[in-house]
């Protein structure tokens, strides 16, 4: 047995370990969406990793039976929606997540074992609110999560003016997440659970996600393949060449590792945080913006000068690959080899990585945002995000303007929101000092980096001169707001939250 395993077992007992993962979730609600399927309805992208296989999960003592699906997903899910509610009667509430909703759950177990897949996952998250207003009072062990995402936006470095009205306040409760490879799949979903809940539940705001056309699957707006980099559970499956691998417990809370101080009845064990972010993209825009400033590199054009500024701002190239390794020009058959383009970590013989940015400039987002080599810390967190907005017009493209809202829906689980994406997003992203280089600041991740709306700088773009600063004009991606929830194991829907 593993370590982790061993640990879970001793912390909460054979029985506990087992019992949570025994009998296979239902696979159909005979009163919603029924049906089985015949091959997953996650969507396979050449060089994005695939969930693990099942049969490995199964061998270990991971409760994949209690783990709500969406945590071990990742990016691969055609067509998504986020379904924000409020909770009005919370008797009547409790009785349908008993009775209705936790048998209907997705489990990572279900995810992992197409055979068991629904046609439609579902799964379901409550903010604080939503949990006071169950009655739930236990203290969940995250300030961040108890104080909700609007009380953030000093320590995120935003400006809650751009954000959607429903996100400003406490009004929303809880969240669905319903993801298929249909919308018409979703949508018959979507009309069995509000008949279900009837009054005792109210639509708040809603997000739709879909993954882009054709062979722009599994990019996101600006054009780059994402999902590429997941940390792996240790113990949980396979791992990739360079894939970092961390304890359960930085991701799934009350498993080993996880530094949390939860409610001694262990209900929490295989649960997760979510931060859900809307982050539109201007994607126009950031065209306009690395046309206008792109390098001056001889024998390139000028698209493949802009392509190569954009590859530096991201760490990556759009296909995928690392400019860590190819740092001149995209090399789509390395995007596309899981068994590649992860296994980097900014070092290479005979050059100071500490000085050097002839190939990765600290500033670009993935370094920011995982400084592999650069810090001796494992932080990290699972995304599992999406897309949203239709694709740019071509009037939008003549005019370099937006006019109609895309970007990233952002998903991310961690054991700790503080010590998970906050930390990421103010430590790193919006330290204009980190990554820590010997003689330049490497300014803001140009990416998703915020200073309140100011100007933000940033060096290392201009391969020609790396001490360099550009002030970005303006924000690409621009935050309009979400919220802190906490994906409860699927014990928790007919055990703590309705008792
Ligand atoms: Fe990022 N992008 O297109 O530039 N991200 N991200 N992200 N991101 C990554 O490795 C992007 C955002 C992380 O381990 C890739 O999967 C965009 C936030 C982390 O090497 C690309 C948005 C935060 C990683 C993008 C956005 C992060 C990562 C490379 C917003 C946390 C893994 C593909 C609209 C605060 C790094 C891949 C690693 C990768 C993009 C948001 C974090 C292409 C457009 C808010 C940890």
């Amino acid at each position: 047995m593993r370590p982790s395993s061993f640990l879970f077992v001793l912390a909460f007992g054979l029985d506990a370990a087992f019992a949570r993962r025994a009998a296979p979730r239902a696979t159909q609600n005979p009163a919603g969406v029924t049906g089985t399927r015949k091959s997953s309805f996650l969507k396979n992208v050449a060089g994005i990793p695939p969930v693990p296989p099942a049969a490995k999960v199964a061998a270990t003592a991971f409760p994949v039976n209690d783990i709500q699906g969406d945590i071990i997903v990742g990016m691969q899910k055609p067509k998504e929606l986020f379904y924000f509610f409020s909770i009005g009667d919370a008797a009547s509430f409790k009785t349908h997540l008993a009775k209705d909703i936790a048998p209907i759950l997705t489990s990572a177990e279900q995810m992992l074992n197409t055979t068991q897949q629904p046609l439609v996952l579902l799964n379901m998250a409550f903010s604080q609110a939503g949990l006071t207003t169950l009655g739930v009072l236990d203290s969940l062990g995250d300030t961040s999560f108890t104080l909700g995402q609007i009380k953030a936006i000093q320590t995120l470095a935003e400006k809650s003016d751009g954000w959607q009205q429903e996100f400003k306040g406490t009004g929303i409760h809880g969240v669905m997440l319903l993801a298929s490879d249909t919308v018409d799949l979703i949508n018959q979903q979507v009309a069995f659970l509000e008949t279900t809940f009837g009054s005792s539940m109210r639509k708040v705001y809603a997000l739709d996600g879909a993954m882009r056309p054709g062979a722009l699957a599994g990019h996101e707006m600006f054009g780059y393949k994402d999902g590429i980099a997941q940390p792996a559970l240790d113990g949980f499956g396979d791992t990739h060449p360079g894939q970092l691998v961390v304890p359960p417990g930085m991701i799934l809370t009350g498993m080993d590792g996880d530094s949390g101080v939860r409610p001694v009845d262990g209900w929490m064990t295989g649960g997760s945080f979510l931060v859900f972010r809307q982050l539109e993209q201007l994607v126009p825009e950031f065209d306009k913006f690395l046309l206008d400033n792109a390098p001056i590199v001889e024998g390139k054009t000028l698209q493949e000068r802009a392509d190569l500024l954009g590859a530096r701002m991201v760490g990556r190239w759009k296909s995928g690959a690392p400019i860590d390794l190819s740092p001149n020009q995209d090399d789509p058959a390395l995007g596309n080899d899981v068994n590649r383009n992860n296994n980097f970590d900014f070092t290479h013989d005979g050059l100071d990585f500490k000085s050097d940015q002839s190939r990765c400039p600290f500033s670009a987002h993935i370094r920011k945002s995982r400084p592999r080599a650069d810090v001796s810390s494992n932080i990290s967190i699972m995304r599992s995000g999406i897309p949203y907005g239709g694709e740019v017009t071509a009037a939008e493209a003549a005019s370099n303007t937006t006019s109609q809202a895309r970007g990233l829906a952002f998903v991310s689980y961690q054991s700790s929101i503080a010590k998970g994406f906050e930390f990421i997003q103010k430590a790193w992203v919006n330290a204009p000092g980190f990554v820590f280089g010997k003689d330049v600041q490497p300014g803001f991740d140009p990416i998703v980096g915020q200073n309140f709306g100011g100007p933000r700088n940033v060096t290392g773009l201009d391969p020609n001169d790396t001490h360099k600063q550009l002030t970005l004009p303006l924000e690409f991606v621009v935050s309009r707001g979400g919220e802190y929830f906490f994906s409860p194991p699927i014990s928790a829907f007919t055990g703590r939250l309705v008792a």
